[in-house]
């Protein structure tokens, strides 16, 4: 017998069969009652709170707003590390509510010399936890905390086990357990939104932190850290600007695109990371009152970095492009406008604008020191 491996939920590669995006974008600048938004004071008092609240509803779920309390205790503080570079601290950020506790745990290198407060990139961890061990045994590209230093910034990560693992079967084993009503409501947030939460509450720690320039904190993440990234953005206007790293699907890609992953495929792979209401839109992205280029609308006018790769085409690197693009409109509504060109850059081509920054790097879905060399100059031009 001859089997033929057919899988069960089939993607698209094919640019001529993904579709007429444009016709079915939902339109950023209405609102729910027609009325066309002509100014940032429109965009701010009401039709950012309408798509924040159906990105809420449909996708990442409700974010709690109140808690009992967050304590920070340093558990290791060491200047001159890194060959005299760096300082170094560890920090466990305790979340309390409900009777209940969880705590994710710190890694902050500053630059030695730094006479005051510095910017800081804050990577949300989504892969093996070796990458931002304080000991630095494992030097790579996903965190390269000695280019960073030597670049002038701060920078920080937090593994998103700690806020929720990455688990179907377990996720609701970190930070969840303070916010049962998230978990028993069709919109409450599961494993995104927890990671993303997290990343709110390593920036209320910098707050306190005079090491920390908190007023310049860099969200970054890959992949699902990227999901996460963008949507830490989107809840929380303290984070500066926001990286978001081959985020792909439910990240940075258009999800009308039928272009690689499906909201189908993402909901039936990974159940614990949207809500519940987000699988009402399997097989059927047409129905979705949002799509992403509004989740890049409301980082805006906080300056944004979309990176794809070339063999990453489960990510969709046009439909990723064509996101950033169809966002421009809100970041246009304030004084330092975006215009990216209508087509994707050429591979290896960065385009580092204010506010809009994007680049499309030759090789795999992964997070290299090639991309994090092209966040230091986005930093540069926005911060220096
Ligand atoms: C994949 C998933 C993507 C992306 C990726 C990753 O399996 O389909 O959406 O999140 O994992 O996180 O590396």
């Amino acid at each position: 017998i001859l089997f033929v491996f057919q899988p069960a939920l089939a993607q698209n590669y094919d640019e001529s069969k993904a579709g007429t995006y444009t016709y079915t974008l939902p339109p950023l600048l209405v609102d729910s009652n027609g009325k066309t938004i002509k100014n940032k004071s429109q965009w701010e008092t009401s039709r950012r709170s309408e798509i924040l609240q159906l990105f809420e509803d449909n996708v990442y779920g409700t974010m709690p707003k109140t808690f009992d309390s967050v304590s920070f205790k340093v558990l290791n503080d060491q200047p001159g590390v890194m060959q005299g570079a760096a300082h170094l601290k560890e920090t466990d950020v305790t979340i309390y509510n409900n009777g209940q506790q969880a705590t994710i745990h710190v890694v902050l290198f500053t630059p030695q010399q730094a006479k005051k407060a510095v910017p800081t990139f804050l990577l949300i961890n989504n892969r093996s936890p070796k990458n931002t061990l304080a000991s630095r045994d494992t030097i790579m590209g996903f965190w390269p905390a000695e280019q960073v230093i030597a670049a002038g910034y701060g920078i920080a990560a937090f593994h998103v086990s700690d806020a929720a693992p990455d688990d179907k079967n377990t996720y609701q084993n970190g930070l969840l357990r303070l916010f049962p009503n998230e978990l028993a409501r069709d919109n409450g947030m599961k494993a995104i939104g927890a990671w993303a939460f997290a990343a709110s509450r390593v920036l209320d720690y910098f707050e306190k932190e005079e090491t920390v320039d908190h007023k310049n904190v860099i969200v970054v993440g890959h992949s699902r850290g990227g999901k996460a990234s963008l949507w830490a953005a989107a809840q929380d206007q303290r984070f500066a600007m926001c990286v978001t790293n081959c985020s792909g699907n439910t990240g940075a890609a258009l999800s009308k695109r039928n272009f690689g992953e499906t909201v189908e495929v993402i909901n039936t792979a990974f159940p614990h990371w949207f809500n519940t209401n987000y699988k009402k839109y399997n097989g059927n992205e047409a129905a979705l009152p949002v799509d992403q280029h509004m989740l890049i609308a409301l980082a805006a006018p906080r300056p944004v970095y979309a990176t794809n790769a070339t063999e990453d085409l489960w990510a969709d690197p046009t439909g990723t492009y064509l996101a950033m693009k169809n966002a421009e409109p809100v970041f246009n509504l304030y004084n330092r406008q975006s215009h990216l060109p209508a087509t994707p850059p050429k591979p290896d081509s960065p385009i580092i604008a204010w506010p809009l920054s994007y680049h499309n790097r030759t090789g795999i879905h992964d997070l290299t020191f090639y991309d994090w060399a092209q966040f230091i100059i986005f930093a540069d031009k926005y911060l220096k």
